[in-house]
């Protein structure tokens, strides 16, 4: 079983890896890829009032309902697959109004034209037009509710140029706020710079997503946690916060559970892109300044070889 998931994962990862930026390929794809979710479990979290259920879709991707208890209104972020998303709702009873869209790449953004057929009436909200049935643009610090539930749009270019994170917080309680963040930040990862620098990657995880409250969950868009910390071991050896988060995630990943939600907290620990300013992973890259540092990693990552232990 365990040995099943592991084969396949690695084959459909590479499949999904090449369709990612591609629209034209990813509907083509979907279909062979929907009977891999059956082995990854959903995950409800509960932050206060406001409930966060984790469903996975295609092979790697996360979809995530928003829900605000105290009116039952909810979101949805990046509903590529919209039948999995109504069924959902229909069993928590709760009325979805709202799709967050990070960005316009198909396993992210496809699933919009159809979702809205299915739940007429929705507002469809990202920062980019190439987005499909985008109803309301957002920039940076544009703001928004869920029923009681504050939105705030981030904007972070770099994998996208219309790429936005939401930060959703309920206002007057002491409970942990919660940001999506799409393929900006992954845990123990970043995603790569298709449509950006390495100064807008530093300043989007630097600046402004290190910059929330440190209790933050973080809430991305893929399922790379293992790869991801494997990578983060090759540049910090010596570095136990990594080895003890693989060790983790790989029991997790294991069970079929997934390896999110982590914290901004403790991404700062054993995420080589959000560590770019420690003179460890500046040394491994054999620079001295966190932005050249943040160059180099990527570029390293990008042809890393992920070992298979
Ligand atoms: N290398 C990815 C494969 C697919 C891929 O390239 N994904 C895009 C997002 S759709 C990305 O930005 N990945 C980040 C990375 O490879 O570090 C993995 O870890 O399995
Ligand atoms: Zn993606």
């Amino acid at each position: 079983m365990v040995l099943g998931r592991g084969l396949l994962g690695r084959w459909s990862l590479a499949a999904l890896g090449a369709a990612c930026a591609s629209s034209r390929l990813g509907p083509a794809l979907l279909g062979t890829f929907l009977h891999h979710t059956d082995f990854r479990k959903s995950l409800t979290v509960v932050q206060g009032t406001m409930k966060i259920e984790l469903l996975p879709a295609l092979t790697d991707n996360y979809m995530y309902l928003i829900i605000d208890e105290d009116t039952k209104e909810a979101a949805i972020v990046d509903p590529v697959q919209p039948q999995k998303v109504v069924d959902t709702v229909k069993k928590h009873g709760v009325k979805l109004t709202t799709v967050l869209t990070t960005h316009h790449h198909w396993d992210h953004a496809g699933g919009n034209e159809k979702l809205i057929k299915l739940v007429p009436g929705l507002k469809v909200y990202g920062g980019d037009e190439r987005i499909g049935a985008l109803t309301h643009k957002v920039t940076h610090l544009s703001t928004l509710q869920v029923g009681s539930l504050n939105v705030k749009c981030l904007s972070t270019p770099c994998h996208t140029s219309g790429h936005i994170c939401y930060f959703v917080s309920k206002p007057g309680v002491s409970e942990s706020p919660a940001v999506f963040t799409g393929d900006t930040l992954f845990v123990a990862g970043c995603g790569k710079f298709y449509e950006g620098t390495a100064e807008e990657m530093y300043k989007a995880l630097l600046e402004i997503l290190g910059r929330l409250p440190p209790d933050t969950k973080v809430y991305c868009g893929h399922e790379y946690t293992i790869n991801n910390l494997k990578f983060a071991r090759h540049v910090e050896p010596n570095n136990m916060a990594i080895q003890e988060k693989l060790a983790w995630a790989k029991k997790k990943y294991g069970g079929g559970e997934p390896t999110v939600p982590s914290t901004l907290e403790e991404e700062f620990t054993y995420n080589p892109f959000m560590r770019v300013r420690e003179k460890t992973v500046q040394q491994h890259a054999g620079e001295t300044d966190p932005v050249t540092t943040m160059r180099a990693i990527r570029k390293e990552k990008d042809l890393f070889k992920v070992p298979q232990d």
